[in-house]
């Protein structure tokens, strides 16, 4: 940072109280004192963006552009403010001023620009690299009403739009705008900047593209509106429905939108910095955040030939070592096939080079496996991927392997170079020291402050594993959260838990792979176990939260489940004494800050083999919950980190799991008829008192699911997960070894720090 930014800081931060005032008066004509938490917000914002406005931009020779369709990165302020050293400060100067921090946080808009851990990634490497003192981008999309808001009417999801930009934003509307074409259609974008300050370093930009011609009065109810209006719809939604051929070609539209606007501002920014475009990989770096911006390849080979006369030869040579590719999943859901038909409608400009690249492949490789365009004219878009980029990464190691030996293994065979794992990470600024102060400073003050900046250091708290007074404090600090967010749950949910139970939370996307049906089954299961006179030691709350893709209707039919179980058992007065289910709604960044602190077991239950990593589980265990899960994605990780007496495992190995699909030879109704207990359970979704509250055409839907399809093999691991989670609830009233549990997994968490991942990004693949 040079002398210059630094003075002018330590003059801003010299004079906060002073500044604050300033800004109260220009904008309100009052004191601090006198401004409503609403004022106050837009004061901070104010605040904070002269702060980083005198923080140095990160810089380099070489820089990381991230490309995504997804930025999960929640609200800004607490953050922005703890990376800028001014956190405490502020908050002294708010309380001093009859303010506290978290009201006024809550008038903060959350940005709805992601869905889940894959989005959250997104925006936890933007901290890290910010905070590595990194120069690198985030480019995305600028998205209006971004992931629908989930509201629930009846007890089912209902979509309503999420309306979260405010003219007083920490979007920064530039002057860079480009002409992007679709065929002869042409569109112009708009580029937002939002800053993304480091902790204690310098600040990089997010990128957002927008489409100048948006019209908003498109969505006329609901999420609902004309999908062929390109034109004016391209930056509505994330995610629109796409399970009709509009919806398809509105992705098509939105990916090019995406990549064709980053590789204009990729190009522009080497030729400002008089970059020769040969040299492109020596200044530049990709990364591809699954296959949604796989364009970004056939369209810098495409702009390279036909705007910079390179010849395709040197344009295939040199894009290729500049992109990079990572898989975040093997479902075959997000790995994205196109057929040649809709790319010829969308951007019949590029379909020369996709085909340019699929023939050049042809000549080199037999196998129908590795072919970029198949027999049907579908276009692999991962194959590009990895026949055109240099760098193929998996998230968490099992599902390298998995990538390796299973799903990409005819790829592996001819790059096993290209291989690489990168096991995900979370920031902790965020995910400690922001969702949970108490915590944080009072591992401070046993460990001192080491872990703010190597969070390896957490594992000095092992030191203390005996330590009764050590162990006594984070059982306090866990209460005092799990009050706050019984708080919480009753302003918002209107349901009232006891923070005396054990809190087990189950919070991501709502999957079938991710097993939300398996944890209501286990309710059912208990609910049914109290009536017959069994009952538990202690009370449980079991906390969902997950929104469904709109248009995945078991999905939506498992929320319903699940809402109509919150209404059966939380009426029940025989039972409600020992259980209860909350149902949290809108489920979103805000909210897991919330929850995460508080949770004393962690559900991470996905069949063995389809999780990549989950990020979640990260998060929980450095917040000291226990995790119960499969070996799967980075379960595998914290599992051999926290060792057999720090985790509860249950269920089919990733290998058995595998071998059922190859010779699938699952069938769950096999599992129904054989063991009583999965058969009363999942009887009980069709039985009068479910059918009284709920419905019956989504709940017989669901039966009908779990007991001739259960792709995802609900009923292969049911018994032996009663079995575990009986077991984990018998161990939480061992409350010495709880408290250990805790302890150990707060210490071990460190590994999972995202500035760890970044580092490893940086030293095997960017190389910045
Ligand atoms: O499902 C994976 C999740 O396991 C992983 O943690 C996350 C970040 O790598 O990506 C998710 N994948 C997607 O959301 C879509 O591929």
């Amino acid at each position: 940072m040079s002398k210059h930014t630094n003075m002018q800081r330590d003059v801003l931060i010299l004079n906060l109280e002073e500044q604050l005032e300033g800004i109260a008066k220009d904008q309100f004509g009052k004191v601090l004192k006198d401004c409503t938490d609403r004022e106050a917000y837009y004061v901070l914002l104010e605040m904070t963006s002269r702060l980083m406005d005198v923080t140095e931009l990160n810089n380099g020779e070489k820089k990381i552009y991230y490309i995504s369709m997804e930025f999960l990165i929640g609200k800004l302020l607490s953050n922005n403010l703890i990376n800028l050293r001014v956190y405490d400060r502020i908050k002294d100067i708010l309380a001093k001023n009859g303010k506290d921090l978290a009201k006024i946080e809550e008038y903060e808009p959350e940005p709805s620009l992601g869905n889940g851990g894959l989005g959250r990634l997104a925006a936890c490497f933007l901290d890290s690299i910010a905070t590595l003192g990194l120069a690198g981008e985030g480019i995305g999309l600028n998205y209006h009403f971004g992931l629908f808001k989930q509201v629930f009417k009846d007890n089912l999801q209902v979509e309503e739009k999420n309306d979260w930009i405010e003219k007083n934003s920490w979007l920064e509307k530039t002057d860079t705008t480009f002409d992007i074409y679709f065929g002869r259609k042409k569109v112009v974008s708009r580029l937002y900047n939002m800053n993304i300050v480091g902790y204690r370093s310098g600040v990089n930009k997010l990128r957002l593209f927008d489409i100048e011609s948006i019209d908003e009065k498109l969505v006329k109810e609901g999420i609902n509106f004309d999908k062929t209006k390109t034109k004016n719809n391209l930056t509505l939604f994330l995610y629109p429905d796409d399970s009709d051929v509009a919806g398809n070609l509105l992705r098509i539209y939105q990916e090019y939108f995406l990549v064709s606007n980053a590789a204009h501002l990729i190009l522009r920014e080497q030729k400002e910095r008089q970059y020769d475009l040969h040299e492109l990989h020596n200044h530049a770096v990709i990364q591809i955040n699954d296959t949604h911006p796989t364009m970004i390849i056939p369209e810098l080979i495409r702009i390279l030939v036909e705007e910079k006369a390179f010849n395709i030869d040197e344009a295939i040579s040199v894009v290729s070592k500049t992109c990079a590719y990572t898989n975040h999943t093997i479902l075959a859901e997000a790995l994205e096939t196109w057929p040649l038909e809709y790319l010829e409608k969308v951007v019949p400009q590029l379909v020369p080079y996709i085909k340019e690249l699929d023939k050049r492949v042809r000549a080199k490789y037999k196998s129908s496996k590795v072919q970029i365009i198949d027999k049907e004219k579908k276009v692999h878009m991962a194959f590009i991927d990895i026949h055109y980029g240099f760098s193929v990464n998996g998230v968490a190691a099992i599902h390298t392997e998995i990538l390796k030996n299973s799903e990409l293994k005819d790829f592996y065979k001819i790059y096993p170079d290209k291989f690489n794992n990168k096991t995900n990470g979370i920031t902790f600024r965020r995910w400690l020291f922001s969702c949970n102060s108490p915590l944080t400073d009072f591992i401070s003050d046993v460990v001192g402050d080491g872990f703010k900046k190597d969070a390896t250091k957490l594992e000095k708290l092992l030191e203390y594993k005996d330590d009764r007074i050590t162990l006594e404090k984070l059982d306090e600090i866990k209460m005092l959260k799990k009050k706050e967010l019984a708080e919480y749950i009753k302003e918002h949910e209107n349901i009232e838990i006891d923070p005396e139970s054990i809190y087990d939370i189950q919070v991501k996307r709502l999957h079938e792979y991710k097993r939300q049906q398996m944890n209501a089954l286990y309710i059912i299961h208990k609910y049914l176990e109290i009536k017959g006179g069994k009952k538990p030691t202690r009370p449980i709350t079991f906390i969902f939260g997950a929104k469904a893709a709109p248009a995945y209707v078991i999905a939506k039919d498992i929320i319903h489940l699940i809402l109509v179980l919150q209404e059966i058992i939380n009426n029940d007065k025989d039972v409600n004494k020992y259980i209860k289910v909350v149902m949290a709604q809108n489920y979103n960044v805000s909210y897991a800050e919330k929850l995460i602190p508080a949770c004393d077991v962690s559900e991470q239950i996905s069949l063995a083999s389809k999780e990549a990593s989950g990020t979640g589980n990260m998060k929980f265990m450095l917040n000291g919950a226990v995790t119960l899960g499969t070996d799967d994605g980075a379960n595998v990780e914290i599992h051999e980190l926290v060792g057999d007496d720090n985790i509860f495992i249950f269920g089919a190995s990733a290998d058995e799991v595998i071998k059922h699909y190859k010779k699938a030879d699952y069938v769950s109704k096999d599992y129904y008829t054989k063991s009583p207990v999965i058969k009363e359970a999942v009887d009980f979704i069709i039985s009068k008192k479910c059918l009284k509250v709920g419905h019956k055409e989504n709940l017989e839907r669901l039966y009908n699911e779990l007991l001739n399809k259960d792709w995802f093999m609900t009923l292969l691991d049911l018994e032996s997960y009663i079995k575990k989670k009986d077991e984990i609830f018998e161990a939480y009233e061992d409350r010495d070894r709880w408290r250990q549990m805790m302890l150990v997994n707060i210490a071990k968490a460190g590994f999972f720090s995202s500035d760890r991942t970044i580092e490893e990004y940086n030293r095997d693949i960017w190389k910045c």
